[in-house]
């Protein structure tokens, strides 16, 4: 055995060393060891995936104080994190950046002695009275080439019962590991708790990401985006080795689409938060098969792509009976859940948007809550968290995709890129080739903040393929990359633009209803596999009305008239222009080194519409697009 694991022979329990002595990585025994010489754990506890191991985990995150089962529902368990760590926080994770390197300015740095110096400082004796637990997973299947060992050691039993319901056990596939492979770890503290087992120093919260050993660091912090380090936090890691590697690692839901004679199409999507990602994924008579993460890999000529995680930690707010049956009926029926920062009362979890009137007090994540209380800015403090969440697994939805365990994945035929968008793009639209559409919609994926009839500077926010906060290599070599990937598929998805968002340019109101969604993600399903024309217009091909028609009717039981479609496939050509002039400043200003071929496709797409502008004026409605 390696030297390190000699030293853990005198800190380390029997029990739990014959554990690990099965593993016979060093770089696991080092991890392990570090970590308990920095954190000094009162006890330390290694799960190896036993169904014991697990209950006992289960049933600590309970005896600790950290979530409670007081609720009337079988199997539900709450959590609350403190007020000041109720989301991602952009201030306090940095790149830990080796000397001499710099990241896009975009991101947050800091150079990496001087980081791992001060995360160290903090994390140093934080596990003094408490146990640490080492967990094992796989992001993606398992026996997969997919499968991507990562561990995590802790000392909140909270974060270890959620990687359970989150990401697929991995203690065997470290056991059998006898080759080298790039393993990704996370060492977490939630530092000092108060009465009510929450992190106390929020103010020495850091998240900090080593890029060099694959390794990340939280402290003082318990909100599962901050404290799992399997998420955004990986993901950032997961974007190197994916480009020099040559895949895709992204922030896209995955789910399949009932086609003719029960053919199954699948269909990936990247969103930007609060722009339809979930309810995409679980339109009633679809499935689901992945929500948030997704590794792509070409594999024999096909595209390939798995859910790196098994389960969903999703916002609660605005679930309701209406608008998210199938979610409803989960978190209001027994079976394992962890409600996070919502409103407890009488035994019930209640949140904002439930469809239900809420109780005017009870608990939440500031303590005892009543109707009127304010925070000490005197501003009113919600029933509820807007980004209070629920964590459950997959398999518990009825809706969950029977492939979601494939270590094979599931080829992927159309890839969507949705923003909010009030003005320009049309409903749904196809690029023309895996290039345009990459450049067109997914580079050019902006997120309006607020609608403005007459357009002002500064509403608009472009989020590169809804990741560009986790974009930890240079924006032009994720573009590249990107592009380079296309050339090496021998049957390339088909790649659509969709805006949910788009609104009347007169009257504002919004085009779509919410439900139309479904005929856009029907319409691609079709095209995906050849059975419906399309009208080519300057930035992407449209649906044909005949095809909408019916599928509104078929789908929705609903009348599409000739009009709906004159107002939804219209091209604005000034919206469309400014659109383009926007993505081209920023790109000139952020990425001046993009590949090549991201300003010549902006530029041909420009080309074209000034030249249908000429032809055919200012609004051109869709008849005027030929069929091809
Ligand atoms: C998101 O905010 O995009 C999430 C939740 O999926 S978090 O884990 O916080 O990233
Ligand atoms: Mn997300």
């Amino acid at each position: 055995m390696n030297d390190y694991f000699k030293k853990l022979e005198s800190l380390v329990d029997k029990t739990e060393l014959e554990k690990l002595e099965k593993i016979k990585h060093p770089t696991v025994h080092r991890f392990i060891y570090e970590a308990i010489v920095l954190c000094r754990p009162k006890n330390i506890f290694i799960c190896a995936d036993t169904p014991d191991e697990i209950a006992y985990i289960k049933n600590m995150a309970i005896v600790s104080g950290e979530e409670s089962a007081a609720l009337i529902t079988p199997g539900h368990t709450f959590h609350f994190d403190g007020p000041q760590d109720q989301g991602r926080d952009r201030q306090t994770t940095k790149f830990l950046v080796p000397h001499g390197e710099r990241l896009n300015p975009v991101l947050n740095q800091i150079e990496r002695e001087e980081g791992l110096k001060e995360i160290f400082s903090l994390l140093k004796n934080s596990m003094r009275d408490k146990t640490m637990i080492v967990r094992f997973l796989s992001l993606g299947p398992i026996d997969s080439v997919f499968s991507t060992p990562c561990m995590e050691c802790t000392d909140s039993w909270y974060v270890a019962h959620s990687v359970d319901l989150l990401y697929r056990e991995g203690y065997k596939m470290f056991c059998d590991m006898d080759e080298v492979k790039d393993i990704f770890k996370t060492l977490h503290s939630a530092g000092r708790l108060d009465k009510n087992r929450v992190s106390l120093d929020w103010n020495k919260k850091r998240i900090y990401i080593d890029y060099l050993t694959d390794t990340v660091y939280s402290v003082n912090t318990q909100y599962a985006g901050n404290s799992i380090g399997f998420k955004k936090l990986a993901l950032r890691l997961a974007i190197r080795k994916a480009h020099r590697e040559g895949w895709l690692a992204e922030h896209f839901m995955i789910m399949g689409v009932k086609g003719q004679k029960n053919r199954k199409t699948y269909l990936a999507g990247a969103f930007p938060s609060a722009c339809g990602k979930t309810s995409t994924a679980m339109l009633p008579g679809e499935t689901i098969l992945a929500d948030d993460l997704a590794y792509v890999k070409e594999i024999n000529g096909e595209c390939r792509a798995v859910n790196v995680e098994k389960g969903i930690f999703g916002i609660i707010q605005d679930v309701n009976p209406k608008d998210d049956p199938l979610i409803y009926e989960i978190l209001t029926s027994p079976g394992e859940i962890i409600f996070s920062n919502v409103l407890i009362k009488d035994g019930r979890p209640w949140w904002l948007g439930m469809g239900r009137e809420l109780p005017k007090e009870g608990r939440n994540y500031t303590g005892d809550w009543y109707d009127g209380k304010t925070d000490e800015k005197g501003e009113r403090i919600f029933p509820s968290h807007k980004n209070a969440r629920y964590t459950v697994s997959l398999k518990a939805l009825p809706n969950c995709d029977s492939a979601l365990d494939d270590p094979q994945g599931v080829v992927l035929s159309g890839i969507m890129f949705g923003g909010r968008d009030y003005s320009a793009y049309f409903p749904v639209q196809e690029g023309f080739d895996w290039e345009h559409g990459i450049i067109a919609y997914g580079v050019s994926l902006e997120t309006e903040t607020t609608f403005a009839l007459v357009e002002e500077e500064g509403k608009y926010e472009i989020n590169i393929m809804s990741i560009q906060d986790f974009v930890s290599i240079p924006l032009s070599e994720y573009i590249r990359n990107y592009l380079a990937f296309g050339k090496k598929l021998r049957k390339v998805p088909l790649v659509f633009g969709v805006n949910y968002f788009l609104r009347d340019l007169k009257t504002g109101e919004y085009l779509n209803a919410r439900q139309d969604k479904h005929i856009w993600i029907k319409w691609m399903e079709l095209r995906a596999n050849g059975e419906v024309g399309a009208r080519k217009t300057p930035t992407g091909l449209i649906p044909l009305f005949e095809d909408l028609r019916y599928l509104f009717k078929q789908i929705l039981d609903k009348e599409y008239t000739q009009e709906d479609y004159q107002k939804q496939f219209s091209l604005r050509l000034k919206e469309n222009l400014r659109k383009i002039e926007r993505i081209e400043r920023f790109l000139q200003n952020q990425i001046p080194d993009a590949p090549e071929e991201t300003f010549r496709i902006l530029e041909e797409q420009k080309k074209r519409l000034l030249q249908a502008r000429e032809e055919l004026g200012e609004y051109i409605t869709p008849d005027n697009f030929s069929v091809v």
